[in-house]
């Protein structure tokens, strides 16, 4: 088929106002405009901002929120991720590995090309070239890319988060290469969400840095640079360069105030399990004075040694946040709240909406709903007013989401956007698990740190369709994201951790335990959390020792310095010890887990029998 438009002397003016220079990139956009069929193409700069969303307002496709903030709405089978129709492609069949739904290339691309094939008629192609790194970095390579999408308020999204325009993919040294990235958003209303036909597809052409999703305008599965670039399409360019790694970790610093010294800390939490809150904290009261927590990342660090110094290195390629709603309120998340106030170009998506004086609600936000239902409309649009009595469905959806640059978070590090990223102290793991998982507990040996995150198991979240609740491993909380095999993925942790002079700590951490009796959460969470990890920088630098255990070295409580906070004895020595039953038991599903990664490296099986043996199991 001929790719050349009629419109194709329209385009090349186009491209050449907006001052896209870069020749392979015009070619691609003409390719997938033809292709698609849109009907107009327009470049977008973050200084678009103000007009795009003006015509968003005008359009309805957003709503006001206060004074400069801003409401979407999804459709309402278009809310999360959709794991099962998320697809890593490549021509190599030895890419297939356990998590990654790998799909040979051959057999998907002529799928989504079809798919997508005159399904943006009468739409614009918005073209979104962006910079998955603060530039300069030297992984810089890796992180230009351009986004087409046809959907307006996907190009507002990109904008908040990642770094847009052409100039970043203008003077590429390798013209070609940019991650191809394609949205296209199809029928929403006609795509058999959920069913037997559904329609929608989001495959990641790994070995052509191609993204093809199609079906979808929600977060991940639309805004392009995020996971399907910042995660599954760099994990795989890290893996195949040996350069780097690309994860779904949280970066944070803590500043001691009095001694000037810093730590950071990297870690992976699966999807809703608290990334956001953890990287944005305040230090608990009591300890506000002498430290604070200097917030880098929310969802993804790329991680890489520098030859130069030996050293690891950690960066946020992204710009912005798109950070869970539900539950964020003053104390449990005081810095989220103010990184979506008045004037800051947040954009709500899926909360609750008041149409009369353009309000935002969500679970968590209050102890109660608003108590004037007047004007509220939950986030399928319906009026609060009207529900039949004894309606309890929350009024927000369990996975809305604010969207926010980096700059609007009060504590976000001076040092951000330093292309040369943050030397990294400590990697940690956790997730959502009611019991078994101690506060925190510290590993000091590479093989067994990296056994560790393989075997992170935690409970499924709303992150995901369909899911919640249920226990799952999730390794290195990629799972949903993983884009090569796990044992080559554990295999390649090992080699670029292990060039690193200064070896950092790993540690599991669960802020989730539960009372078994009546669920209680034992450990008060949020802002305390800070407290564990000042214990683990401060078992690195041997200024406390903690107590051994077979699964890693454990705090005495005193080194916790608790004295203020109000626990009873009964829950601290809960989380503060291993239960050897339930672990025993645990050890069996994490050997049935870990031997479906064919040709684990060696060095993770004999982690995992130490562990067992020490364990007496
Ligand atoms: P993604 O953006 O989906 O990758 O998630 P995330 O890991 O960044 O999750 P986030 O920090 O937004 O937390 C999600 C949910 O966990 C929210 O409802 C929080 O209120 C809750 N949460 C976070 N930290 C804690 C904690 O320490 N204790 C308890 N009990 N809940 C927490
Ligand atoms: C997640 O689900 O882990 C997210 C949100 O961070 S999304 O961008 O939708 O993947
Ligand atoms: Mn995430």
């Amino acid at each position: 088929m001929d790719n050349r438009s009629d419109n194709v002397v329209d385009l090349e003016s186009v491209l050449d106002e907006a001052g896209l220079k870069n020749a392979q990139v015009r070619e691609y956009v003409a390719h997938w405009a033809a292709l698609t069929g849109a009907a107009r193409v327009e470049v977008v700069d973050a200084a678009d901002d103000a007009r795009l969303v003006q015509e968003a307002l005008d359009a309805g496709e957003l709503l006001p929120v206060g004074e400069g903030c801003y409401y979407s709405r999804s459709y309402h089978l278009d809310t999360a991720r959709s794991e099962e129709r998320t697809i890593v492609a490549t021509g190599n069949p030895e890419d297939k590995g356990t998590y990654n739904n790998w799909r040979p290339s051959s057999e998907m691309k002529p799928l989504l090309e079809g798919l997508m094939r005159g399904a943006s008629a009468g739409k614009t192609m918005y073209v979104v070239p962006y910079l998955m790194a603060p530039p300069g970095s030297p992984l810089e390579r890796y992180a230009a890319g351009v986004e087409l999408t046809d959907c307006r308020t996907v190009a507002l999204h990109m904008i908040r988060m990642a770094r847009v325009g052409v100039h970043h993919i203008n003077d590429l040294q390798d013209p070609g290469s940019f991650v191809r990235a394609v949205h296209v958003t199809g029928d929403l209303e006609n795509l058999g969400q959920g069913t037997p036909e559904d329609q929608r597809y989001f495959v990641t052409v790994a070995d052509e840095r191609t993204i093809l999703h199609y079906g979808s305008s929600y977060g991940g599965n639309a805004l392009l640079g995020k996971i399907a670039h910042g995660l599954r399409q760099a994990a795989y360019d890290g893996w195949r360069s040996g350069e780097f790694l690309a994860e779904q970790f949280m970066l944070l610093g803590i500043v001691d105030n009095e001694t000037g010294e810093r730590y950071h800390v990297a870690g992976g939490f699966p999807s809703a399990s608290g990334k956001t809150n953890l990287a944005m904290t305040l230090a608990p009261e009591s300890l506000g004075d002498r430290y604070r927590v200097e917030f880098y990342g929310d969802d993804i660090t790329w991680l890489w040694v520098d030859p130069a110094d030996g050293r690891l290195y950690g960066m946020n390629p992204e710009f912005g946040v798109f950070g869970v709603a539900k539950d964020t309120n003053e104390i449990t998340n005081p810095t989220a709240l103010h990184s979506v106030q008045d004037g800051s170009g947040a954009i709500f998506t899926n909360v609750a909406y008041n149409e009369l004086t353009h309000e935002v609600w969500w679970e968590g936000r209050t102890p109660q709903p608003p108590a004037d239902p007047a004007g509220w409309l939950d986030w399928k649009g319906l009026p609060i007013a009207e529900r039949e009595p004894g309606d309890e469905s929350p009024w927000a959806h369990p996975n809305s989401r604010f969207t926010t640059t980096l700059a609007n978070v009060p504590n976000v590090a001076e040092d951000f956007e330093d292309p040369r990223g943050v030397r990294i102290d400590a990697i940690i793991f956790g997730g959502r698990t009611r019991d078994r998982e101690p506060l925190i507990r510290a590993i000091t040996d590479l093989p067994e740190g990296v056994y560790d995150g393989l075997t992170l198991g935690a409970e499924a979240t709303f992150a995901a369709d369909g899911v919640d609740g249920q226990l799952r491993y999730d390794p290195m909380s990629m799972r949903p994201f993983m884009s090569y095999p796990e044992a080559k993925y554990a295999a390649h942790w090992l080699d670029v951790i292990r060039r690193a002079s200064d070896q950092p700590v790993f540690a599991h951490v669960n802020w989730f335990q539960r009372d078994p009796e009546d669920g209680h959460f034992l450990w008060p969470g949020y802002r305390e959390n800070l407290r564990a990890l000042l214990w683990l920088v401060w078992l690195k630098a041997g200024k406390v020792t903690g107590v051994p255990s077979a699964v890693g070295v454990l705090p005495q409580a005193e080194e916790l310095h608790l004295d203020d906070l109000d626990l009873p004895q009964a829950d601290l020595e809960r989380i503060l010890t291993v239960d050897i039953d339930r672990w025993c038991q645990e050890m069996g599903f994490r050997e049935e887990h870990l031997r479906q990664f064919d040709g684990l490296p060696e060095e993770i099986w004999e982690a995992h029998r130490r562990v067992a043996r020490d364990l007496g199991c």
